[in-house]
């Protein structure tokens, strides 16, 4: 693997102002590949890591692609209990923690068979201590298209996460569409403060930078002040929604600020379109809105020199067919209207790790992935994404499915049932609320449960708020009529 740029063209540079050339990464790649070899990784081994952002953990996710290792990103929000289930179920040979992590996660590692070395934010730990004795010129593994390159979990609908299999073929395929979409060239420097263990932050950020021979600002995190003070330098933003509701609430945000940016991209959640029409009326600039997921890579974009519609996800990616089906009959809808969206193309993923019924149960007969998004395809072919056949909650661009959260609320004493919701936040887009019905006497309040949850569930998996009520709405099926309860607490976080 060697980038599209020269080695002494310039990679990342860190918010502390600390830069990397392509030469400079692809070194330290190299070394952290044989310090893997070295502990005994092997092509197709899964090696687990779960760190605070850093050059050097990006590199490391370039490491195991050059090692054929298939690499695994986990958020470090996940707790101890949570990251015992992606360990058993993955069986990586390798976790890379923080050192701080190192003594906990150890006891759970061990039980499942993988050794544990250290990455922390300021570059140091075991793995780099062990990659300084290693040469630099590490021969890449040879790697086949088909053959797996990543695994990222998503939360499922129904009992625990998924492992989404992405193969190398996919990731590139994905990568090289997206460079040329969105014309990204060596002279583009990308401001990149999305965490880097999802789809967004890894996988389109990184790789379509380095396919381009660009550069990127890697921020440890989204700070509308860091961001707005580096954009005169950059040429480009990707984000999650809730990066320009920020952006917008800044006084020093304007035209002038954003007047070197080429290109600002949102995604991985709805964009409202009042903050597409904030935006253009504040900066002049139309937001590129896409469409992606963890299973398929990104599936459609807003076109680079045409109409960036407000409110549609835009145009099929060249490569990638998307049509909107009926959900009861599986019939093929004409234009205009509402069904499940199904995905086919390079970018779509392999199946999920170890679960080959899952796998079977979200591809049609002909080879479509059925998104769980609803959604239709108007005349001009732009996509509107419509709503959810999923029962899912996005907030801040992280997905948190409902039953994940109500199965630890109803193993907390004193609670009958519960009901978890997205409801709309100004901030996160959706704000994960729980709606929970106690035992006649149990002495529990918003705070029990919470403090409850701590320990069990990632922090922006929690409600940030509880309401407690007699009893759910049920329809005569007995199913819980969450369309009520949104409706009812529409205006929790809003106040309107
Ligand atoms: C942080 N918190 C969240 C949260 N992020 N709560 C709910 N939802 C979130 N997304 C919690 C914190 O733990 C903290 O809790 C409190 O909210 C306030 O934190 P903050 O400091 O204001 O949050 P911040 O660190 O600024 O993070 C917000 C954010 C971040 C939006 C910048 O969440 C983020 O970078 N999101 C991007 C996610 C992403 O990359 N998604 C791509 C998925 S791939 P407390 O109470 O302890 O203070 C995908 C496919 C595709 O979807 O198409 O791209
Ligand atoms: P994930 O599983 O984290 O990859 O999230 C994928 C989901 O995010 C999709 O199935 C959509 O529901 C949602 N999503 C991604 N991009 C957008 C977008 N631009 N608009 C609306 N929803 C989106």
């Amino acid at each position: 693997m060697r980038a599209a740029a020269p080695d002494n063209a310039q990679f990342i540079r860190t918010g502390s102002g600390q830069t990397w050339t392509y030469g400079d990464a692809f070194a330290l790649s190299g070394r952290i590949a044989g310090a893997m070899d070295t502990l005994g990784i092997r092509p197709g081994d899964r090696v687990a890591v779960q760190v605070d952002k850093s050059a050097e953990a990006l590199i490391l996710y370039l490491a195991c692609v050059r090692s054929g290792a298939v690499y695994l990103p986990l958020n470090t929000a996940y707790t101890l209990a949570e990251l015992d289930y992606f360990l058993g179920d993955a069986e990586p040979r390798l976790v890379v923690v923080a050192s701080g992590a190192r003594e906990g996660v150890e006891t759970i590692a061990k039980r499942h068979g993988a050794i544990v070395e250290t990455l922390d934010a300021d570059g140091s730990g075991s793995l780099l201590d062990l990659a300084r004795d290693e040469p630099a010129d590490f021969v890449d593994a040879s790697r086949a298209a088909d053959d797996l390159a990543a695994i990222l979990y998503t939360s499922g609908t129904t009992g625990r996460s998924k492992g989404a299999m992405l193969t190398h073929g996919n990731l590139l395929s994905n990568a090289l569409t997206l460079r040329d979409y969105w014309r990204v060239t060596a002279d583009d420097r990308l401001i990149h403060a999305l965490p880097i263990f999802h789809t967004h932050g890894l996988f389109v950020a990184t790789n379509v930078t380095l396919l381009a021979g660009a550069s990127m600002f890697l921020l440890s995190k989204f700070d509308a002040d860091e961001v707005i003070s580096l954009m005169p330098q950059a040429t480009m933003l990707m984000g999650v929604p809730t990066f320009y509701v920020r952006l917008l609430q800044s006084p020093r945000f304007g035209k002038e600020a954003a007047a070197k940016i080429r290109l600002f991209i949102s995604g991985s959640a709805p964009l409202l379109a009042e903050t597409h029409t904030e935006f253009q009326a504040r900066t002049g600039h139309a937001i590129l809105e896409r469409y992606g997921m963890t299973e398929t890579n990104m599936n459609t974009s807003n076109p680079y020199d045409g109409k960036r519609i407000a409110g549609t996800v835009g145009l099929p990616l060249p490569g990638v067919t998307v049509r909107v089906t009926d959900p009861a009959t599986g019939q093929v809808l004409p234009p205009e209207q509402t069904g499940m969206i199904e995905i086919k193309g390079p970018n779509v993923f392999k199946g999920y790790w170890r679960m080959p019924e899952k796998t079977a149960a979200e591809f049609t007969g002909d080879g479509f992935f059925i998104s769980g998004d609803l959604g239709k395809i108007d005349s001009d072919g732009y996509v509107h994404i419509v709503g959810r056949g999923k029962d899912l909650v996005i907030s801040g661009g992280y997905n948190i499915y409902p039953k994940e959260v109500e199965s630890e609320i109803d193993q907390i004493e004193g609670v009958v049932e519960s009901a978890v919701i997205g409801v709309p936040h100004p901030d996160f887009g959706e704000g994960v609320t729980a709606v929970v019905v106690r035992k006649p006497g149990a002495a529990l309040d918003e705070k029990t449960i919470i403090s409850a949850l701590q320990d069990r569930l990632a922090r922006y998996k929690q409600p940030k708020r509880i309401i407690f009520a007699e009893d759910l709405p049920r329809n005569t099926m007995g199913k819980v009529q969450k369309n009520i309860l949104r409706q009812q607490y529409a205006d929790l976080y809003t106040g309107t």
